[in-house]
């Protein structure tokens, strides 16, 4: 391979030849064949199809797989290859009953794959944890509740830990939250505190927003977007139409991610009869560039250098001076910073060349609107708040926050999962989100003042025995945390666990002491309460709002919905009688929630009853979006960096040749987080087996690695805590240097709990350093 090779970018330099790769585009025939494939092995109801067709519309079913905007005018069929896998997986025929448990010890169904667990159905009746027979039996509501209730309040409430994982609907987190708050504690950890928690917090601090900025208008406008690391074809694939619109109009692309990920690449639109049969695939990224994990803030240090060198020769033509002067405070430390770097070491850390990184910036420096994109790639990294402050830093300079076609966007992921913090599902108390004395004010109690537990925290006291009970709306937490084994190992320790949930997962095997699992309603479920139909609501990415209503018949007669197992839950642990809580009134009428809600947060969801299915959503409003800056210092903050590596102290030589290498955990193409639909990376060319390490051909050499042999790998943080995945297939596949690569959550046993983003606690799940041990 000769040097030009080595630097992995620009498509024209295309893909390394011996390793796999898919030869069709995004969309296109392949996406079709995926949703038939999952229709006969999810085995749908037929009622699922005809979901399919109001998914995404108004007064239709919102979509339960990823975050990304509904648009007002919606296509004939608005939704996506892998939204159809998720509508279908949920509207299974199948079921899990009580008979299904008396079949099957918990040890038993420990033993089967991620995908069997689910793919058994649909959860049907309330079940307790059996310990003498290892069963789960079945249990009435009635009992559940007042147990649950009963041992809750015998327990400290602080001791307890209350997560929610962003699938359920802002009706239910807001009175899951309210829950918490009663009971005593903020210990609300949500799945975000594992995803954008590093954009919540860190955006926050330099634009005084905790979400993006742009609305699906911006991307009509936009003359050149950034993306870096996120999975559009996987993650977010309605997203392509939008990037194919923009594209068709002459905005420019540049991508920046280790994998040269097929949907950043090329698209065929499916709903398009002329390009899915004679046109020509639609090429999304001008330019992609195979970043080496972590690289990201060394790429956006040296496109900063290019605008300021640009600037300097052509004075007035790249800097928008007055934006600068007016809104935004910290210029000059940055400049002296981003200066001090040198091209050897950004093109060490990068893994690009100075040229590539030109390119990119010159295609800035020509736009007149500039959006930056993101997902995990910038997240989960110990300095992920660093990458996040660069590109922030990129977009300020050009003054491209605030204005229309341009902005910050990340990618949230789960469908609610913005929304679920908007409506009080926060461990941090003094947040917008925890409007205290309106609380207090509405229902008449004292809110628990202390911070709560993220994630992370929640984590660590599970493993000290300071964590006492868990109760999970939704979610698998055991299966997507860090640290998997020595967390596994100590959950059963617990007092209580109680999962709500809507298909069996990994942690429903793993109880504590004392165990219920509780099947409720999913999104695509008719919900019928004593004043008829009830609807739901969620936020997307783009903080637009938007009501939902499931058509399904109901999985069984004994399953609930999620609002009013919460409900119930409330009563039984809340044993005075405070007569502003009305759960009752709450589970009949869940207008009522909204007018909560309402009254919690009147800016955000005025008139929320009256605008619940306006077409697109009705927006909540962003004030960075107005050029507000809610941050300390009344300005937007450009970020100084202090390091050039996104990646935390191990793995800070890029250059080192000791064997140490950076983990990057990746989805496939069939998967929703640890809902595995099955076996198929089609988009990566990688068929058939999830536990893989991926490795180039280059980096195979140099450890003397076979296509097909089996390694393990072990985690290599010096806590002297012994971390390993065996039996992984060597795979070649086109990375970068220094970087291996496998699935999520196959390999979560080897990111370290305490290896997470430094401001936000975001597992570093992106960066994690390892090394490769072969049986020989
Ligand atoms: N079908 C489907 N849709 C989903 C999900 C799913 O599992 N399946 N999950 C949902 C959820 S909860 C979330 S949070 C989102 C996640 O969506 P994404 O944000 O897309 O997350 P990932 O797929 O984990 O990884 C994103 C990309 O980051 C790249 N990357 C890794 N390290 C780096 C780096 O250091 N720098 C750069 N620039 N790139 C890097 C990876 O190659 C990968 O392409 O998707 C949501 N949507
Ligand atoms: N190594 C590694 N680890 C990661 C990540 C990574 O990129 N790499 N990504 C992280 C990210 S971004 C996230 S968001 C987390 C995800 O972590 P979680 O949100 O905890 O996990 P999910 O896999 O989304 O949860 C799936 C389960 O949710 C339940 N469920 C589905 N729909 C509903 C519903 O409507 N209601 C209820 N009550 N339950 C429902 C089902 O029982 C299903 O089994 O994982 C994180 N872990
Ligand atoms: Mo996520």
């Amino acid at each position: 391979m000769d040097d030009t090779d080595k630097h992995r970018g620009h498509t024209e330099t295309g893909h390394d030849p011996q390793t796999p790769e898919y030869r069709g585009a995004t969309g296109g025939w392949g996406s079709l064949k995926g949703i038939m494939g999952i229709y006969g092995n999810a085995h749908a109801s037929p009622e699922a199809l005809k979901i399919l067709t109001t998914q995404n519309k108004p007064k239709g079913m919102m979509c339960t797989s990823c975050a990304w905007a509904k648009p007002a005018d919606p296509h004939t069929l608005e939704f996506c290859e892998n939204g159809a896998k998720a509508t279908l997986w949920e509207a299974t025929i199948r079921r899990v009953t009580p008979e299904f448990f008396s079949e099957h010890t918990v040890s038993e169904l420990r033993r089967w794959h991620d995908h069997d667990l689910e793919a058994a159905g649909r959860l049907t009746h309330p079940m307790r944890y059996d310990p003498g027979c290892d069963r789960y039996v079945e249990v009435s509501w009635q009992e559940a509740y007042s147990e649950i209730g009963g041992k809750l309040r015998g327990l400290d409430p602080k001791s307890t830990v209350f997560y929610s994982s962003g699938h359920s609907a802002l009706e239910p987190a807001y009175l899951f939250a309210l829950f918490a708050r009663l009971y005593g504690h903020n210990n609300l950890p949500q799945s975000s505190n594992m995803c954008h928690e590093t954009t919540s917090v860190n955006l926050k601090t330099f634009i005084g927003t905790p979400v993006g900025t742009c609305t699906l208008e911006d991307f009509k406008h936009c003359d050149a977007i950034f993306f870096f690391g996120q999975n559009t074809g996987s993650n977010s694939p309605r997203f392509l139409h939008v990037l194919k619109d923009a594209v068709d109009r002459g905005c420019r692309i540049v991508t920046f991610n280790p994998v040269r990920e097929k949907g950043l690449l090329e698209f065929v639109d499916p709903l398009n009869p002329v390009q899915m049969t004679v046109g020509s695939p639609t090429q999304i990224s001008e330019q992609f560039y195979q970043v080496r994990a972590g690289g990201d803030i060394a790429v956006l240090s040296g496109m900063i250098k290019c605008l300021f060198d640009a600037e300097e020769k052509a004075p007035g033509t790249v800097l928008d001076h007055e934006f600068i002067k007016a809104h935004t405070t910290g210029l000059d430390p940055m400049l002296e910073a981003v200066k001090a770097m040198s091209w050897d070491m950004i093109e060490a850390h990068s893994g690009l060349t100075r040229a590539m990184i030109e390119s990119a910036a010159d295609v800035y420096i020509n736009a007149k609107n500039v959006i930056g994109i993101y997902g995990m790639g910038i997240t989960q990294h110990v300095n992920g708040w660093l990458s996040l402050g660069m590109l922030v830093n990129l977009l300020l300079l050009g003054g491209n926050v605030g204005r229309l076609g341009a902005g910050i966007s990340p990618v949230r992921g789960h469908s609610n999962v913005q929304g679920q913090r908007t409506v009080g599902v926060s461990e941090k108390i003094e947040t917008e989100a925890v409007p205290v004395d309106k609380l207090e004010q509405l229902f008449g109690f004292k809110v628990p003042r202390e911070d709560g537990r993220n994630v992370v925290a929640a984590g660590e006291g599970i493993l000290d025995g300071s964590v006492k009970a868990i109760v999970l709306l939704g979610g698998n937490l055991v299966k997507a945390m860090p640290d998997r084994d020595r967390l596994e190992k100590a959950w059963p320790d617990l007092d209580l666990t109680v999962y709500i949930a809507t298909k069996l997962n990994r942690s429903h095997l793993t109880p504590g002491k004392m165990s219920y699992l509780l099947p409720c309603l999913g999104r695509t479920d008719r919900d019928v309460q004593e004043t008829g139909e009830q609807a739901v609501s969620m936020e997307d990415s783009l903080s637009n709002i938007y009501g939902s209503l499931g058509s399904a018949t109901p999985p069984g007669d004994k399953v609930r919905s999620e609002v009013e197992i919460i409900c119930e839950l409330a009563k039984a642990t809340l044993a005075d009688s405070n007569p502003n809580l009305r759960w009752d009134d709450w589970i009949a009428d869940y207008g009522l929630i909204r007018d909560l809600i309402e009254a919690t947060y009147p800016d955000k969801f005025k008139d929320f009853n009256a605008r619940l299915f306006v077409p697109g959503g009705f927006y909540r409003g962003n004030s960075a979006r107005e050029r507000r800056w809610k941050t300390e210092s009344g300005k937007a903050q450009f970020t100084t960096p202090d390091t050039i590596s996104a990646l935390g102290e191990p793995l800070m030589d890029p250059t080192s040749s000791d064997g140490r290498m950076t983990l990057v955990t990746l989805r496939s193409n069939d998967q929703f987080n640890t809902t595995i639909y099955g076996f198929s990376d089609r988009l990566r060319g990688l068929e058939g087996n999830r536990d893989v390490l991926l490795i180039n051909r280059d980096e195979m050499r140099r450890f003397d690695l076979q296509d097909g042999e089996r390694i393990t790998l072990v985690s290599d943080l010096d806590d002297g805590i012994d971390r390993r995945v065996s039996g992984l297939t060597v795979t070649a596949y086109d990375l970068p240097d220094g970087c291996v690569a496998g699935y999520y959550p196959e390999l979560n046993p080897l990111v370290p709990l305490s290896y997470h983003e430094k401001n936000s606690g975001t597992p570093a799940y992106k960066g994690a350093p390892v090394r490769i041990l072969t049986g020989r």
